[in-house]
């Protein structure tokens, strides 16, 4: 009888234990554990027969009072348990109220948002767009510009070469030879793509973007150019900027000019940008030397035109006032997220 008294105590501290810390779904194999009909305690019950008469009344009384607590236990957990998920759905309650996030903006990079205007402003100069390989022939890049072998840009100092006659284009002028030598004039193109050079320090970078213009046609002149690019510097830089024309010489391009504007910053009277002289060189530009045409079978007797070229890094940096241009390559969001506003 002891044993059984024993063992009736155990099992209900057994089924205490396990109903706090049951969820839910566990509740019904407990139930069937301690209370069901293979259980312990129906066992002890229906063996009550067997017993002592005297020990009958005292297990009979324990057995049925820890049956009544099991019943309890359970019950009283199954309550705790719906009012625990209750509580959860109200506060895992969508408040539709709430302000929403935001989610985070791109922006285009500094030399992207500069390339896009100027194209759209040659565009509406009536210009189209041609483009043409990185990996470009020695004989596109420097024999048919008239840019002879004992050349220095032609060293290897100067030029990336893949091979003795294929190089990394050191400028996006051979697109300009492509085109002609597919089409006759007129031709009016302006030419965006990356370029390559051995050079790095703040202002060089060995590979930079380029944008090149090329027309020709019968009667074009140099006035025709200096039209073109006052037209182009006061579309990008603003009404009141002023142009200047300096000979120079490309051997592409006879005459040859560099084009200065009016310092951006100081509208010419002097700053840190413009080195106090009041004028940034950003062009270079000339009319086709004949010899470019002889090469692309363009009768240079009937036909002239002009070229430009520039450096897209060079005009950002006047435009923000970036000094390095290693910034535009290092991709580093504390300076690529000042020009999301811009
Ligand atoms: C053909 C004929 C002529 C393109 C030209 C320049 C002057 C020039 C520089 C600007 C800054 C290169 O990026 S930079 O360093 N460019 O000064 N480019 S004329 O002349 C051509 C091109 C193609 C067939």
């Amino acid at each position: 009888m002891r044993d059984l008294l024993a063992a009736l105590d155990a099992l209900e501290a057994e089924a205490a234990a396990a109903l706090a810390a049951a969820d839910e779904s566990g509740l019904e194999a407990l139930r069937v554990r301690f209370l069901g009909r293979r259980g312990a305690l129906t066992a002890i019950l229906r063996g009550l027969g067997e017993l002592p008469p005297e020990a009958r009344p005292v297990v009979g009384q324990q057995a049925n009072a820890v049956k009544a607590a099991i019943e309890g236990l359970l019950q009283a957990r199954r309550a705790a348990l719906r009012t625990a998920a209750v509580a959860g759905l109200a506060s895992d309650r969508l408040d539709a109220s709430l302000p929403g996030r935001p989610p985070r903006l791109g922006g285009l990079h500094p030399l992207t948002a500069t390339l896009r205007d100027i194209l759209e402003i040659f565009a509406s100069l009536g210009f189209v767009v041609a483009e043409g390989p990185e990996v470009e022939l020695d004989y596109y890049n420097f024999e048919a510009l008239n840019i002879p072998k004992d050349h220095p840009a032609r060293d290897m100092q100067d030029t990336f070469y893949i091979t003795d006659d294929v190089v990394l284009r050191t400028h996006t002028s051979p697109v300009q030879v492509r085109v002609m030598e597919a089409e006759p004039p007129p031709i009016r193109v302006v030419v965006p793509g990356r370029v390559y050079r051995r050079d790095a320090d703040v202002t060089h970078s060995p590979m930079f973007h380029q944008v090149e213009g090329l027309l020709v046609d019968e009667g074009v002149t140099f006035a025709d150019l200096k039209g073109t690019l006052s037209a182009f510097v006061r579309l990008c830089f603003g009404e009141g900027t002023r142009l200047r024309f300096r000979p120079s010489f490309f051997p592409f391009t006879e005459p040859s000019a560099e084009v200065d504007i009016s310092c951006v910053i100081c509208r010419g009277a002097g700053c840190r940008v413009c080195k106090q002289g009041g004028w940034l060189e950003i062009l270079g530009a000339g009319m086709v030397d004949p010899e470019v045409f002889r090469f692309v079978g363009y009768d240079s007797e009937r036909y002239t035109g002009f070229a430009f070229g520039m450096g897209v890094e060079r005009i950002a940096m006047l435009r923000y006032g970036v000094d390095d241009i290693r910034l535009f390559f290092e991709n580093d969001l504390r300076f690529l997220e000042q020009f999301h506003a811009l």
